[in-house]
């Protein structure tokens, strides 16, 4: 049975992940900190046989003992602090997470696997806010990545610091440089699910406006279930490396209100959105498209979901999460 180790078990791509291994027969280990952590039945609910070992990704010492104690051949680092406009107000915390916790991985890996580097198989969650600003689009493996938060600072870390120890050592190490990817699972304070949960509340009467912030800004949105497949199939190949995942296509934040509201019969949205300059950020990535050639190519992998696809199953699943939540 091949083993995993999962971090970022409780998040969005930890649960489709999870699924996604459990299906293919593997055992599953994942990482879950703190000493109560509320998501801790969730994932036991989602995950049935998952394996949880307590730990943090800024704590070197647990993930020896984790690996020692799960033996993974595969590990996905998925673990970070993500949300990015976070990251500014806490740019130590999201650099020790999000950045340092990568190399602390490795690190755990490497030890671990001792002179048999072979064992083991490592992922790092890499972003394409790494591009931040708009140097060429659609972005590829090669474009120059200048970060525009915190949080984009980090992942750059992250991401050398795999590349570095697939040269330095040898280790099979590949990054997923993965553009913004969605699903029902995703946490509300990110655009997509802020928006469907609030259309969903606004179409019935259980709330009257969105509170939003740049709505020109574009994104390269794709559906978190495809994207952890791509991820399993980095792991799969002889050689690892790195590759861009996204769709290809690149939508702003008005299209995704656009379609949102549409989905409730609702065609003018322009009395329910608000912007409030508290939801702006201090610099701001434009515009997000990627080109995953390679990925198609290498992995033969496609996103399955587009654009309008995902944004119907996500007000969906909101519509009914909030008629059931209020008896309706
Ligand atoms: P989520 O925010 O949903 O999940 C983040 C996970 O990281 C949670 O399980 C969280 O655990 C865990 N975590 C936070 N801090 C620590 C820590 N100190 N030690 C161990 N675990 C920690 O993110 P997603 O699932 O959306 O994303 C997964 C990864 O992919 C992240 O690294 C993200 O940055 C990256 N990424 C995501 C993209 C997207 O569009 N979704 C695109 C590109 C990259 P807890 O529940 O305890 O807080
Ligand atoms: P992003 O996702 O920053 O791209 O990072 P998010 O959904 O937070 O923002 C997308 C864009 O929407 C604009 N925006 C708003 N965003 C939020 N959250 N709330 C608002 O009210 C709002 N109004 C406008 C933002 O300014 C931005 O331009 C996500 C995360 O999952 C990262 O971890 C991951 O690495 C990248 O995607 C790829």
């Amino acid at each position: 049975m091949t083993r995993a180790l999962i971090t970022g078990i409780t998040g969005q791509d930890g649960l489709y992940l999870g699924e996604l291994l459990l299906a293919k027969g593997y055992e599953v280990f994942g990482l879950i900190r703190g000493q109560n952590n509320p998501k801790r039945a969730l994932v036991e609910a989602t995950l049935p046989g998952v394996k949880l070992l307590t730990g943090d990704i800024t704590d070197l010492s647990s993930l020896i003992r984790v690996l020692a104690v799960s033996q993974p051949d595969e590990v996905y680092n998925l673990g970070a602090i993500s949300f990015v406009a976070y990251s500014w107000e806490n740019a130590h915390l999201t650099s020790d997470v999000t950045g340092k916790g990568v190399l602390n991985v490795l690190e755990a890996v490497r030890l671990y696997a001792g002179d048999d580097l072979d064992k083991v198989r490592f992922y790092q969650a890499s972003s394409s806010e790494m591009f931040g600003k708009v140097q060429q689009v659609p972005q590829t493996e090669d474009t120059l990545l200048w970060p525009r938060s915190p949080y984009g600072v980090a992942k750059v870390f992250g991401h050398y610091m795999t590349i570095n120890y697939r040269e330095s050592y040898g280790m099979h190490a590949s990054s997923g440089i993965l553009f913004n990817h969605e699903s029902p699972r995703r946490g509300p304070e990110f655009v997509t699910r802020k928006v469907s949960q609030a259309v969903a509340r606004i179409s019935l009467g259980l709330q009257d406006e969105i509170v939003m912030g740049n709505i020109d800004a574009k994104r390269d949105w794709g559906f978190a279930g495809d994207y952890v497949e791509a991820m399993w199939r980095m792991l799969q190949q002889d050689e690892a490396d790195d590759y861009v995942i996204a769709t290809n296509e690149t939508h702003s934040i008005r299209e995704l209100l656009d379609l949102s509201f549409r989905a409730v019969g609702i065609d003018d949205w322009s009395g329910y959105v608000r912007q409030d300059p508290a939801f702006m950020r201090p610099a701001e990535v434009d515009l997000l498209i990627g080109d995953a050639s390679k990925a198609r190519e290498k992995l033969g992998w496609t996103p399955t979901v587009g654009f309008p696809e995902l944004v119907s199953m996500m007000v969906a699943s909101d519509l009914a999460e909030q008629k059931t939540a209020a008896g309706i």
